[in-house]
């Protein structure tokens, strides 16, 4: 039996050790990586279980990761801090886009469902590009244009929709965007996200995509 003294100091030490570690990670918090809405294997076949897994677990959290390292103890939104990059270092650039146009780009992902656009979206998609069609061409052209490693997005600017690409981890929220608004759907074009399934046809990833588009989310971003 330990002894009454022998038990306090035994209680004493857990509370300081967790305290200690509740500190830790207080201290450590900074920007974290959001979990996935869905199974890995959800937007299969469209986008692959081992491609989604390796894009969540190691590449968008190597951005979370090198962005806390890049800006440690940052309070900061991910908002403002796009909405002032150009007085970041590039390490902050590369990873706090990458951070968020990931924690963007899962939740515009969803299971295959068939649904459309809501009814506002839709004409608001037939005002400006004539057809849903019209518009994913238009999206498709962008995507597949893009050279090297980016980013295809749909926006809202000056309460029109307009389709533009980004280089690398960039978006449109960043102030040194050549086109700047509100992002409400987006397609990541870096080989990483389709390599493995698609190889060197990006035009087939960014065709399966139109399957696997959270309309409800994009309506609710168009929205809001
Ligand atoms: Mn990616």
């Amino acid at each position: 039996m330990m002894k009454r003294t022998q038990f306090l100091k035994f209680m004493g030490a857990g509370l300081l050790l967790s305290s200690f570690r509740s500190r830790q990670i207080n201290e450590n918090t900074g920007y974290t990586l959001p979990a996935l809405p869905y199974a890995f294997d959800a937007l299969e076949p469209h986008i692959d279980k081992l491609t989604m897994e390796i894009h969540h677990d190691r590449h968008h959290k190597a951005y979370v990761d090198n962005l806390n390292k890049a800006l440690p103890g940052s309070n900061k939104s991910l908002e403002e801090l796009m909405a002032s990059i150009s007085t970041q270092p590039v390490a902050v650039r590369n990873n706090g886009g990458g951070h968020w146009n990931h924690s963007f780009f899962w939740q515009l992902l969803a299971p295959a469902s068939g649904k459309q656009p809501s009814a506002a979206l839709l004409a608001q998609i037939q005002k400006d590009f004539g057809s849903l069609d019209n518009l994913k061409s238009e999206f498709n052209k962008a995507a597949t244009s893009r050279f090297g490693s980016g980013w295809a997005w749909l926006i809202v600017k000056d309460g029109k929709l307009t389709i533009c690409s980004t280089p690398n981890q960039d978006n449109p929220l960043m102030d040194v965007a050549e086109v700047k608004g509100k992002p409400i759907l987006a397609l990541d074009v870096w080989e990483h996200a389709y390599y493995l399934k698609y190889q060197n046809k990006r035009a087939d990833y960014i065709n399966a995509f139109w399957n696997v588009v959270n309309w409800d989310f994009v309506s609710q971003q168009f929205n809001s």
